[in-house]
């Protein structure tokens, strides 16, 4: 495996995308740097942030030790674990038809799981209106969400052939379940999958990597930090 000698800077705030690095880091057993970024106090807008994830989300990283032997950075969770996976040679196996399998499902999890939790539990927990048809078109998403992951596992220990990038992308968003009023009873091989997931030690560590900063603020009861995240415009 590849050695890394210079620690990789990790731009992080312990929610479900920033776990997917932590618990890739973790599993890797690579050097690594936290630098928080608090995105409850407007962190990500800090220019110097800007420059590595114009989009002002975390997670984001730079590797010191790039392509060439020279520094990258790489914003997007899902291309952070791509890019780690090529570079460690672990978890995003290099043959086709088993990458093929890890990229269907981890961009499943980038454009589906992901964003359709996150918009059940806004609208769940921290919309200021209760807004039943967001409530409702979100919480029911997740769940059919759930049963195509549920479906996928029937029979299979992972969601591609092996452990891969694409569980490591998932597990966060499947630990939220309570946000999102579902029931890991309903869907035995999900709950099969985060039983096994969460037994991980380096999943354990990623998902517990900066608990006691977010600890120091609640999303839900705060409300500057809800002004700084939600209702942003084109800057
Ligand atoms: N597609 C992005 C999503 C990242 C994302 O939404 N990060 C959130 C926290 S989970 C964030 O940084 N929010 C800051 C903000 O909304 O300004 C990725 O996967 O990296």
């Amino acid at each position: 495996m590849t050695t890394q000698t210079k620690p990789i800077e990790l731009y992080y705030w312990p929610t479900p995308n920033g776990w997917k690095i932590s618990i890739m880091l973790e599993e890797l057993g690579v050097p690594y740097e936290i630098k928080y970024v608090n995105i409850g106090k407007g962190e990500q807008f800090e220019p110097s942030f800007l420059k590595i994830a114009p989009n002002n989300r975390m997670p984001a990283i730079i590797d010191p030790e790039g392509p060439g032997g020279e520094p990258i950075s790489v914003f997007e969770s899902g291309a952070i674990l791509q890019y780690l996976g090529r570079k460690f040679g672990k978890f995003y196996p290099a043959d086709e038809r088993k990458r093929v399998a890890v990229e269907e499902w981890l961009m499943w999890q980038m454009g589906g799981l992901g964003p359709m939790s996150g918009q059940a539990g806004h609208f769940r927990l921290y919309a200021p209106e209760k807004v039943p048809y967001g409530i409702e078109r979100y919480t029911n998403e997740v769940n059919r969400l759930y049963g195509v992951m549920d479906r996928r596992l029937e029979g299979r220990d992972y969601l591609a052939d092996d452990y891969s990038i694409a569980d490591i992308a998932c597990v966060g968003w499947v630990s939220a379940y309570k946000n999102y009023d579902q029931k890991l009873e309903d869907f035995p091989n999900l709950k099969r999958w985060f039983e096994t997931m969460t037994a991980r030690p380096a999943v354990k560590r990623g998902m517990e990597l900066g608990k006691e900063e977010r600890e120091k603020s609640n999303l839900a009861n705060d409300k500057e930090a809800q002004k700084v995240l939600f209702g942003q415009k084109a800057r």
